[in-house]
């Protein structure tokens, strides 16, 4: 973790040291003690000053509190033997002298007036036993591995694993619980804990597609998971050539001595480094000499002290051999695959893991790692593979929206071998616009117990980003009885802000927007409820608070995060969310002037708002290829937000709103359905799913218009299969009773004529079977016969007369000229009717002249008002009229006109 001054305090601080005079701020701190180290601004704030168990993550399994207390005193004995954990030694001292102490000296016994820490188990210091009994603690004999009791008393406090690991997360827990002080004196309530982890096996695999990690995110990623508790690091990313595509190749040096790096760091933190080598793309499974390349590198590795090995045949053909020998000696066949992959891995297993004494369990990933359905292959795979090899298995689905304990046992049965699950989450390399933060959830309580091996999760290509998630997985894995979504999640995001209470605020903002994914489905539910109280209740200052507060977030985070890296990582992301905090304040704003009845603040407001959303939607991320993705934050709440204020001020101006595309499927992406609507061919809706029987996308042409032609263009070039293979178009006026218009199968492009005179509002195209292709709809157009506007000067090219009256106040009638003496724009109502205001709305920078004239009865035309502004509402007393008019000045230059409205 890099600790990241704010540059005030920064500033303030050098000052400081460069006059001799107190910093700025800290004028009014109590007078310092002389002989205590000088607190610096890279003091944690003192929010974290006081701790308690409650701090402690992952959440132990049982705190009991007790009625005596410790002090740290200004030195600290530390009692512990030869044997003892040496990383858990180091976590204890600093947690310390982060307390206040201001030496910790080792001691064989305890000095009065002195607090003592025994750091050790059984194994390690046998002097903690006599300590846990002059607290009347039990040891940690009957805790299952890597657990640890935890005892602190009157003067003493004692660390006592089950193993050396057990002793090191007892340290982790003390270090959480005590408290960062800058001097002696602290206070800490007697406390007996007893804790050990639910899943033997605990961490990550970095096993993403995309983007590695970089050597520096992965060695605080080590010091992260020991933090932790977690014990694995797999590391697998599938775009490092050596581990993947040129699998054979041996490392250059500069690589290795990075690996050892990793290696050793890894064991420091108690975290097994598992080497991952995914031969699938172009091995020959018969090879000796492909066998020999394999474990070679494995040797190569094993030297620099590497224990845990895996072979990853993921993502890979298995019915596509790379080598004839393979079809001489299997056949064909997914059966034929299934015992090719477990003649490889036996081979591995007794070659290599058995010649070498201290080598863990082989792990693998099968090709069918998704499921639990009973095949040939994983037959073959089951009967044949060695027992004591782990086999991983992603849970019912690649990305498993819930993992059940019966799921577990189903996987268990099918691959009859221990289980790995391989979590995809939170990785988002496939949804590289996405930062996923929210909580581990959908799994289980019980199902570790069941899977044999434990848990990996595969986090995101942003290493640090993936934190926040990770702390709540690393708590499920630890203790999965007492774990709470939501509860685990606002932990993680206090403990990751660093105890800054405006940074954790601004964290737990920037996360809520950040929140869904295929496990957690809702996006943004704190800013979700908050924009519904909104419209329930019409209070527009909790809402803005709640925005300006999203809006803040970014800057917030950029000054007093502690972690840099998160910043780093989460650029356009930040950069996204601020923008979005201004745009949905706008449409907040919108809203507000449209009920203030303020129509013409209120139109300069409604013309900013696209822009402002574009604005928050022009952000991008540059995945490995170069591409840029644009990212998405908030997505399906702050863009419905401004899209509902927009519908909102457009309601209360009496029109009905632009036409638009719905849908029954999700959106791949930020492929929305908004896009087959668009007027432009080369923007296109995506399904993120297949279309099953009874899906439909609909253009809504919000209200009931004469339809003409009606084109369906789907399928895009490199994604030509994607069509709808099998629907019918359909006609409705009310969107519940429907008529057939065409019936089509086997075709991308639809086209159908309407039969003249046909009105109405709604026009979709429905599957009638079900597919394994996604869809694609370039343009859905209905062509309509558009009231009544008449007259002119005559539309430039793109325009239409149409627009000055369609509904839609983003839609502009631009003139291609300027107008003539007496020329005139003309909107028939279709029947004579009551009207009382006319309202005419000009984009920006119009600024033409014209008489508004009403056709009355007799069909005379009467003026009741001009227009030469941006906005301009005429009242009118209850005429009865058949049709409103703008009668031009002449010249000037070519008008346009956003919208006539006549009420
Ligand atoms: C890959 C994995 C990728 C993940 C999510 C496994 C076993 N393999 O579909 O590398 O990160 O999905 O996109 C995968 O999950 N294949």
């Amino acid at each position: 973790m890099t600790l990241r001054l704010r540059p005030l305090a920064m500033l303030a601080a050098a000052l400081a040291l460069v006059l001799g005079v107190p910093a700025v701020g800290a004028a009014a701190d109590p007078p310092a003690d002389p002989t205590a180290a000088t607190p610096s601004a890279t003091d944690p704030p003192s929010g974290s000053a006081r701790r308690s168990a409650s701090a402690i993550t992952p959440r132990p399994r049982n705190v009991e509190e007790r009625h005596d207390r410790a002090a740290i005193t200004s030195t600290v004995t530390v009692v512990a033997g030869a044997e003892a954990d040496a990383a858990a030694l180091k976590v204890t001292r600093q947690a310390l002298l982060d307390a206040g102490a201001r030496q910790v000296v080792r001691g064989e016994r305890p000095v009065r007036n002195r607090l003592t820490v025994y750091v050790g188990g059984p194994g390690e210091t046998p002097q903690t036993a006599e300590a846990l009994a002059d607290l009347g603690i039990e040891g940690p004999a009957g805790l299952p591995a890597e657990g640890y009791v935890l005892g602190v008393g009157e003067d003493l406090v004692a660390l006592s694993g089950k193993d050396a690991a057990g002793t090191y997360y007892a340290a982790q827990s003390l270090r959480l619980l005590l408290p960062e002080r800058g001097g002696p004196g602290a206070k800490v309530a007697g406390v007996e804990i007893r804790d050990w982890p639910g899943t033997a096996v605990r961490g990550v695999i970095e096993g993403f597609y995309g983007i590695p990690w970089t050597h520096a995110a992965r060695l605080d990623q080590l010091d992260f998971y020991g933090e932790h508790k977690m014990n694995i690091y797999v590391y697998s990313p599938k775009d490092d050539p050596y581990l993947r595509e040129r699998w054979r190749e041996p490392y250059p040096a500069a690589q290795l001595a990075k690996i050892e790096e990793l290696v050793d760091r890894a064991r420091a933190r108690h975290v097994e480094f598992t080497y991952a080598l995914s031969p699938g793309l172009s091995v020959c499974y018969s090879s000796e000499a492909d066998i020999k390349a394999l474990t070679d590198k494995f040797e190569t590795v094993w030297d620099l002290g590497v224990r845990t090995y895996a072979v990853p045949l993921d993502d890979i053909s298995y019915t596509r051999w790379n080598c004839q020998a393979d079809q001489d000696k299997w056949g064909t066949g997914a059966a034929a695959a299934g015992a090719a992959q477990a003649y490889l891995l036996n081979r591995v297993n007794q070659d290599f893991i058995a010649a070498h004494p201290g080598a863990a369990p082989l792990q693998m990933v099968p090709t069918e790692y998704y499921n639990v359905t009973p095949s040939p292959y994983k037959k073959a795979l089951a009967e044949q593979l060695d027992d004591d090899v782990v086999v991983e298995w992603t849970g019912v689905g690649v990305i498993a929206p819930v993992i059940t304990v019966a799921q577990a046992r189903a996987a268990r049965d099918v691959f009859a071998h221990p289980i790995l699950l391989w979590d995809n989450y939170p990785v988002n390399d496939y949804v590289t616009n996405r930062l996923l933060l929210g909580p581990y959830n959908g799994r289980e309580e019980g199902m570790p117990a069941e899977l044999g091996s434990g848990i990996t999760a595969n986090p995101m290509n942003q290493a640090y980003a993936s934190k926040i998630p990770l702390i709540t997985i690393a708590d499920y894995t630890w203790n999965d009885a007492a774990y709470d979504p939501r509860t685990s999640w606002q932990t993680a995001i206090s403990e990751y802000a660093g105890g800054d209470a405006k940074a954790e605020k601004a964290l737990r903002v920037f996360s809520d927007v950040n929140h869904s994914s295929r496990i957690n489905a809702q996006q943004a539910p704190d800013l979700a409820a908050e924009i519904e109280r909104f419209w329930e209740s019409e209070d527009e200052r909790s809402l803005d608070g709640a925005l300006a507060d999203l809006q803040k977030s970014p800057d917030v985070l950029r000054d007093r995060l502690p972690e840099q890296e998160f910043i780093d990582d989460s650029e356009p992301w930040l950069d996204a969310a601020e923008a979005w905090g201004v745009a949905t304040r706008a449409a907040l704003r919108l809203v507000a002037l449209a009920r203030d009845g303020d129509g013409e603040r209120a139109w300069e407001q409604r013309q900013r708002l696209p822009g402002l959303v574009a604005a928050a939607k022009s952000f991008t991320y540059t995945d490995l290829e170069g591409r840029k993705i644009p990212v998405a934050v908030g997505e399906g709440v702050l863009d419905k937000f401004t899209e509902d204020a927009a519908a909102e001020h457009d309601r209360l101006l009496g029109v009905t709103g632009g036409i638009r595309g719905l849908t029954s499927l999700p959106a791949y992406q930020g492929n929305t359905v908004a896009r087959m609507v668009d007027g432009d061919d080369s923007t296109f809706f995506w399904s993120g799913r297949a279309a099953a029987a009874g899906d439909q996308v609909t253009v809504d042409l919000r209200k009931e218009r004469q339809v003409g032609g009606v084109s369906l263009a789907m399928g895009k070039p490199g994604s030509a299969n994607d069509y709808l293979r099998q629907g019918v178009l359909e006609y409705s006026s009310d969107g519940t009773s429907w008529k057939q218009l065409a019936a089509f199968s086997g075709q991308p492009v639809v086209t159908a004529t309407a039969p003249a005179g046909t009105e109405a509002r709604y026009v979709r195209a429905r599957a009638t079977a079900g597919q394994t292709n996604w869809l694609v709809v370039r343009e859905f157009a209905v062509e309509t016969k558009d009231a009544a506007v008449s007259g002119g000067p005559p539309p430039a090219a793109g325009s239409s007369l149409g627009a000055a009256a369609d509904g839609d106040v983003g839609r502009v009638y631009r003139a291609a000229r300027a107008p003539e003496q007496g020329e005139a724009l003309q909107v028939d109502l279709g029947g004579t009717s009551e009207v009382t205001s006319v309202t005419v709305l000009q984009p920006e920078g119009g600024s033409a002249q014209a008489a508004v004239q009403v056709r009355e009865d007799d069909g005379t035309w009467l003026t009741v008002g001009r227009v030469d502004g941006g906005y301009e509402e005429l009242t009118v007393d209850y005429e009865l009229a058949s049709a409103v008019r703008l009668l031009w000045s002449g010249g000037g230059s070519a008008p346009q006109v956003a919208e006539v409205i006549v009420r």
